[in-house]
């Protein structure tokens, strides 16, 4: 009885605990002194007009589905890409040739959770190829092409969950790696399970995404492990090349009231995992085939033209059998942060609840591992002696640490949700060096090439959840921030706010001239235009009728669209604008729209062919017009769509500085 009593007390205390971090969580606190240190040094953000930021920073769009590309130091906003979101503003998902983009194994999803961006590296340095991004709802990664800015690929994941530690790379931009935030039973299993079964039935999936020389993503295998919820990770480098580090929370396996539940445990884990190994092991046939189902979607420069194909095998490999593929270390308190220093020495676990950063060492890693100092096992995966991988602690660094970023000489730098600072301390002597307060509740940081084995350490940013008093208000919803910190001193010092587009959660980013001189495409070659329904110059401007589809093969070019005059479309018919813009100079998109489209606008670029789907559903005259300010005579850049009853007389006719032959009126 008095065991027992003293059990439920015990739990009691410890569910007190957490609830009483748990919402100091919600509600952060206010750093002291903030009114002195808030003010900033902001000509050093200035960046003169005309003249060019010294870095891209490529910005996640948190629950907008987008990225955001900024310049750094001024904080300028230069552009927003739609990923996992439709962009009015760009017809992206609007277009028929972009909604293939957005397929899945659900059908079209047109929304996503964005938490992560990465830029390709080579040799382990930023390269300014591509950035990559996450999908937290339905799993997926997608692949922007840095010499367009546009999304170029993104494909699905299967067994997964949630897609949150992703997607991280290997230094030469081998993989592309996803873990599944929430466990679930594998798709080709039996899903139709009890929740409380999760014990048993849920697993984690981690996925290895192979990427090629032109960036085209492939799903080479995955790794099924007991289910947990894999938060974060990244790759070793240098000397840890060929290993991937993934943190991990609800270890206790909970499937209810997680603030509470998964938080019982002193210790969760970061998990090892050795990818070479597990190449051998896929190599030698050891992976299982399962069937599950997948959407593998690809932008095409040539047709202007995303497909979309459904995919139906995965090989996954098993971490419980294959005993030498993961390990797990211990790691306090619920960790969320997993980042590696540019050595590829350090790996820095930020446990969320923790008082105290654990650093471990790769090399004490490799030696437990050979002579197995393991503390049993988790699931069938040896778990490795905490002490026995541990370089050493930061102690009292902050409350709440989240992310890691390196400076390239020997300093890393924490962010502190809880307490709303960053913290910089020496990587070897694990002592705290310096402090700056973040307005407020800060999440993840961002220093150039901060995940890299070159990082370009002089400026730090800093992505706050909450920023309160900080601009102008807005009703309920404020604006999210960013902060710049220059770091080429010895003390951080506050720069600029700056403030963000949906949440932002991590970001990169990489010297300018590196992604300016990348060979951007300014326009498409209209010679090289294979869009089926392109249409090349003027005389080959026409309106076909197949049944109740019409296609309108139109053109455009200051200022005029050709055909700019339709007769002849009727109540049930369905019209494809397949608008060419013909110019061939930088920086002329034309736009197009129509009245009462259900639908986004067109912008086209120079050179390309983009449809809008218009099923009209009155008797009218619908004016269509450019939407983009093109030239001087813009305004006059429009045309009319007459639309007949159903079964009507008037001829299928189209003009263009002509008028219809009189037969039509
Ligand atoms: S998260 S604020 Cu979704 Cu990367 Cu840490
Ligand atoms: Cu074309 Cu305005």
């Amino acid at each position: 009885m008095v065991s027992n009593f003293n059990k439920m007390k015990n739990k009691f205390v410890k569910t007190i605990v957490v609830l009483v971090l748990g919402s100091a969580f919600f509600t952060s606190c206010k750093p002291k002194n903030s009114s002195d240190a808030s003010a900033g040094d902001a000509e050093k953000a200035y960046v003169a007009p005309g003249k060019y930021d010294e870095f891209y920073n490529f910005v996640s769009g948190g629950f907008s589905g987008q990225l955001s590309v900024y310049g750094l130091p001024s904080g300028r906003l230069f552009r927003v890409i739609p990923v996992f979101s439709v962009d009015p503003e760009k017809g992206w998902g609007y277009s028929e040739e972009t909604k293939p983009m957005l397929n899945t194994s659900h059908g079209f999803v047109p929304w996503d959770d964005l938490h992560h961006t990465e830029l390709s590296q080579t040799n382990g340095e930023v390269d300014g190829r591509w950035v990559f991004g996450n999908a937290n709802n339905t799993p997926r990664i997608a692949r922007i092409d840095l010499k367009t800015f546009k999304t170029a690929e993104i494909i699905e994941l299967p067994n997964s969950g949630g897609n949150h530690s992703s997607p991280f790379i290997t230094e030469n931009t081998e993989y592309v790696v996803a873990g599944t935030r929430f466990s679930v039973p594998g798709d080709y299993s039996n899903g139709d399970v009890a929740i409380n079964t999760y014990k048993e039935n849920f697993k984690g999936h981690i996925s290895f995404v192979k990427v090629g020389k032109e960036g085209e993503m492939d799903l080479a295998f995955q790794i099924v492990t007991p289910g947990v919820n894999f938060d974060l990770s990244h790759a070793g480098k240098g000397k840890s090349h060929g290993w991937f580090f993934f943190s991990c929370y609800n270890t206790e396996q909970a499937n209810t009231l997680l603030e509470v539940n998964a938080s019982q445990k002193d210790k969760d884990f970061i998990m090892a995992v050795n990818w070479k190994k597990a190449e051998e092991y896929l190599k030698s046939g050891k992976a299982k085939k399962q069937s599950v189902k997948y959407a593998h979607n690809k932008w095409n420069e040539k047709t202007h033209t995303a497909t979309s194909e459904i995919k139906n095998e995965v090989m996954v490999l098993d971490a419980a059998e294959l005993k030498d593929i993961c390990y797990m270390i211990p790691c306090p308190k619920s960790p969320h942060g997993c980042d590696v220093d540019p050595t590829g020495e350090y790996i820095v676990g930020s446990g969320k609840l923790a008082a105290l950063i654990p650093v471990f060492s790769f090399d004490k890693l490799m030696s437990a591992i050979q002579s197995k100092k393991f503390d049993g096992n988790y699931g069938g995966i040896n778990v490795i002696k905490y002490e026995a991988a541990l370089h050493g602690e930061v102690q009292k660094p902050g409350l709440g640490p989240l992310h890691t970023e390196f400076d390239g000489k020997g300093n890393a730098y924490t962010t502190f949700f809880v307490s709303s600072e960053v913290v910089k301390w020496d990587i070897k002597s694990l002592k705290v060096l310096d402090r700056v307060p973040t307005y407020y509740s800060v999440g993840h940081l961002c220093i150039p090439g901060g995940d890299s084995k070159k990082p370009f350490g002089k400026y730090l940013v800093a992505y706050n959840k909450i920023t309160k008093d900080r601009y102008l208000p807005t009703g309920p919803e404020l604006a999210q921030s960013a902060q710049i910190f220059d770091i080429s001193g010895d003390k951080m010092k506050l720069v600029l706010d700056f403030p963000t587009i949906g949440e932002p959660h991590y970001a990169q980013a990489a010297p300018a001239d590196l992604i300016r001189n990348n060979g951007q495409i300014k326009f498409y070659k209209i010679a090289d235009n294979n869009h089926p329904y392109a249409a090349k110059g003027e005389k080959e401007a026409k309106v076909v009728r197949q049944g109740n589809q019409v296609h309108v093969y139109m053109t455009s070019i200051r200022s005029h669209f050709a055909p700019d005059n339709i007769e002849g479309i009727k109540l049930g018919d369905v019209v494809y604008f397949h608008v060419t813009n013909l110019e061939q100079d930088w920086d002329v998109p034309h736009g197009f729209a129509v009245k009462g489209a259900d639908n986004g606008e067109l912008l086209i670029m120079p050179g390309e062919t983009t449809t809008l789907k218009w099923v009209p559903n009155k008797v009218g005259i619908f004016p269509m017009y450019c939407t983009d300010f093109c030239s001087a005579l813009h305004q006059e850049m429009q045309g009319y769509v007459r639309v007949s009853p159903a079964g009507s007389a008037v001829p299928l006719t189209w003009s263009v500085g002509t008028n219809l032959p009189a037969a039509t009126k």
